[in-house]
């Protein structure tokens, strides 16, 4: 069985230790509609390419875990039915031969076993409303507090527990360092209701705290936090509307477990007429130029 493919691309950029990012799936095949997920897929990928950077679609194909797609693989993602694959999922694909979208927590993992040490996505997932009772917890926390990657979001969803989720970082000792702020970004949004402890300006920052997490031993993911521009976030008052009738609508709709959030993602996409999609697709572009920076500062910093 093959454990993880590498593109060629991805493989060369990586010996030569030039600056790679990887990039996650799910947001392609369950956090953006078609055809958008496919424009986006590409763009993203584009963006880093612009900059010098290595680009790592990560997913697994046909029973193999792929780091760096080709073409006909960035199709697949957007096109076909895959499933949601976190973790615990891999050596099920693996030893079945099956497809699956990596969320964050898979990207992640497997990035990492890459050698990959920056990972942009849109938002990050996190503790659930509820999850006192639910035990709803996304893999993503778990999986960082164990995987040593840089991931870039905006935040988490202002459909999670924010509060939580942050408590939960702590727990794990998984730095989550602000990029230009100081207060926690809820996505679509700039802002939460949640400070940090700690902000940078740079990307070169973010490259040497890396670099100090390394010489320490630790092995926890550091989570940038990048918000949107605030000429690009949604309209505080419709986000509040609109998230309010997505929590009744998939209550009344009896969504449970890991359906919730691409649930909450296409009603929020059709409440609001299209305009979280245009943001979401904003804040993911910001994150993923971002990530390319800081895989940049990386880069050189080792070189
Ligand atoms: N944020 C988005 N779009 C997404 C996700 C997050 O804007 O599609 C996905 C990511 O792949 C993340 C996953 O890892 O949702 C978390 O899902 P769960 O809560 O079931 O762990
Ligand atoms: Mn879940």
């Amino acid at each position: 069985m093959t454990a993880l493919q590498l593109s060629s691309e991805v493989s060369e950029a990586l010996d030569a230790g030039r600056p790679v990012v990887a990039l996650e799936s799910t947001i392609i095949s369950h956090g953006l509609p078609r055809p958008r997920n496919y424009e986006a897929a590409l763009e993203f990928e584009a963006i880093l390419r612009d900059q010098g950077v290595t680009p790592a679609t990560v997913a697994v194909l046909d029973g193999v875990p792929r780091i760096g797609l080709d073409a006909v693989g960035v199709r697949r993602i957007a096109e076909d039915d895959l499933a949601k694959a976190s973790v615990r999922d891999l050596p099920i694909l693996a030893a079945r031969g099956a497809s699956g979208a990596t969320t964050v927590a898979a990207t992640a993992h497997l990035a990492a076993k890459a050698g990959i040490r920056v990972f942009a996505t849109g938002g990050l997932g996190g503790v659930h409303r509820g999850a006192s009772e639910s035990f709803d917890e996304s893999a993503d926390l778990s999986t960082l507090a164990v995987t040593p990657i840089t991931v870039v979001s905006a935040g988490v969803k202002s459909v999670l527990d924010i509060g939580a989720t942050l408590e939960r970082l702590e727990t794990y000792s998984i730095p989550v360092v602000g990029l230009g702020t100081s207060i926690f970004p809820s996505f679509w949004l700039r802002e939460s209701e949640h400070t940090l402890d700690w902000s940078v300006e740079t990307p070169d920052e973010i490259a040497a705290i890396m670099s100090a997490h390394d010489a320490l031993g630790h092995r926890q993911g550091i989570v940038v936090a990048n918000p949107i521009p605030a000429h690009q976030q949604w309209d505080p008052a419709e986000h509040d509307r609109v998230l309010a009738q997505a929590f009744a609508a998939a209550h009344d709709a009896g969504v449970r477990g890991k359906a919730v959030t691409p649930f909450l993602l296409g009603y929020i996409v059709e409440a609001s007429h299209g305009r979280s999609l245009e943001v979401n697709l904003d804040l993911a572009r910001n994150n993923v130029a971002t990530a390319g920076r800081i895989a940049t500062a990386w880069a050189r910093r080792r070189a």
